[in-house]
């Protein structure tokens, strides 16, 4: 079988990978030409555990080819990227060109796979677009010969950072537009998944996706909105969520800073718009952990007024702990806000950076190491819970006022 994978990015070029690694002739595809030609070269263009290596060997071996237009294939796979707009709404702008761009490859037998995170309809828009275009071609029923292609909603849920064991070992949902599509599917993901993988409607899968992202932010919320509470009430949160925890059916998560990354600040909103009556508890959460950032930023602005010759050190810039990636980074909103307010006082550490981001680099501020930052500032604001900043002991940090949103530095004797 021939596969082609439309976008290069976080999903499409791990899996594009893995694919070509189990003996399918692969070809990625993506609009942007940088990303072509360095996939092209054995090189890849994104941070992420053990898959350069993996990249290097099938484009050498050849499995792995790259263009920057969609070639005949057996299956389509678009993994292009689904953002939301100014007015949170989701711009399905990729996934319809992506559409669009193969529709004249197509033939009986195919299977066309949407994998990127989408609103409830949109693998069912997907079909219709290929009724419209190729009356020629029916939607998944049985058998080659009476001209059908296949069309199923089949949603990645790795997580950045272990995307490649992910890929293989968890479960996966497979959403048919009718439940041919769905076993069409299923035998493409058994050969190379190891984790079960459940059929259902494509519409279903479009929600179980959307609902996982957004049942965590709605459980981040509630610790965020907790800490908040405990922060008026000079009660320690951290003491409160491991005490509660105690509990058996009890599992408070860790509030932060506020939420990011470019799935779950974001999802929640996909499913917002579409039942904006009905989807209180979601906008709701959206909100809080907005309201989290700025109520850090807050903090920190009364600690430095308070302090109008310390210098500050804004510890982690990352969505998360002990990546590179800054997509909708609280952290990162956080220290570009003061920097802009308070310019050279700001002090940046974020061991998984090479570069101060361009935000930074604006404003002149480069990135020093935790203990140098630690040493030339007397404000510490602990963003990220980098596994460098949870070994400095409290003998390196008992001079700072600190503002820890991670409850890594608490320091909490446990009284049993
Ligand atoms: N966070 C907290 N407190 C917590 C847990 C997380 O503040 O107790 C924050 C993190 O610091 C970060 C954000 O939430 O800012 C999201 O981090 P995460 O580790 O929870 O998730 P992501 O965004 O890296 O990956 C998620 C995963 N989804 C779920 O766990 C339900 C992953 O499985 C998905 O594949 C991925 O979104 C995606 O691509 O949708």
């Amino acid at each position: 079988q021939k596969v082609a994978v439309l976008g290069l990015g976080y999903i499409g070029l791990p899996t594009a990978a893995l694919i070509a690694s189990r003996g399918l002739q692969v070809v990625g595809v993506d609009t942007k030409e940088y990303v072509v030609r360095t996939v092209a070269s054995g090189a890849i263009h994104i941070s992420e555990p053990d898959l350069d290596g993996l990249v290097s060997k099938v484009v050498s071996s050849g499995a792995l080819t790259t263009s920057s237009k969609p070639q005949a294939a057996d299956v389509f796979i678009i993994a292009v990227p689904t953002p939301i707009d100014g007015n949170n709404r989701p711009d399905l702008s990729n996934v319809n060109a992506a559409v669009e761009s193969i529709l004249d490859l197509l033939v009986p037998g195919n299977l066309v796979i949407l994998e990127s995170t989408s609103p409830i309809g949109t693998t069912e828009g997907i079909a219709k677009r290929i009724n419209e275009s190729r009356p020629d071609l029916k939607i998944g029923v049985n058998g080659r010969e009476d001209g059908a292609v296949y069309v199923a909603y089949c949603p990645e849920r790795v997580l950045p950072g272990r995307i490649l064991s992910e890929l293989i070992d968890n479960d996966r949902c497979i959403g048919g537009i009718t439940p041919a599509c769905a076993r069409r599917a299923q035998r493409f993901y058994k050969m190379f998944v190891r984790g079960a993988c459940v059929a259902t409607t494509a519409r279903a899968a479009e929600l179980v996706k959307l609902t996982e992202n957004a049942f965590r932010d709605t459980n981040i919320a509630f610790a965020n909105e907790l800490s908040m509470i405990c922060d008026r009430f000079d009660i320690n949160v951290w003491e409160v969520i491991d005490i509660a925890n105690r509990h058996p059916r009890v599992n408070v998560l860790r509030p932060g800073p506020g939420v990011g990354g470019h799935c779950i600040a974001v999802d929640p909103w996909f499913i917002i718009d579409s039942a904006p009556d009905l989807a209180r508890v979601m906008r709701t959460s959206r909100e809080v952990n907005n309201a989290k950032t700025q109520k850090i930023i807050e903090r920190a602005e009364a600690l430095i007024e308070d302090h109008p010759y310390a210098n500050v050190a804004c510890c982690g810039l990352t969505f998360k702990a002990n990546v590179d990636d800054l997509r909708e980074s609280p952290a990162m909103e956080i220290a570009v806000h003061l920097a802009k307010k308070y310019g050279q006082r700001i002090k940046v550490v974020e061991p998984n950076l090479r570069r101060p981001p361009p935000e930074l680099a604006d404003h002149h501020i480069g990135l020093l190491n935790i203990d140098e930052a630690l040493r030339t500032c007397e404000i510490a604001l602990l963003l990220v819970d980098h596994d460098e900043f949870k070994m400095v002991p409290l003998a390196e940090r008992r001079h700072l006022d600190v503002i820890d949103t991670r409850g890594i530095w608490q320091d909490m004797p446990v009284r049993t």
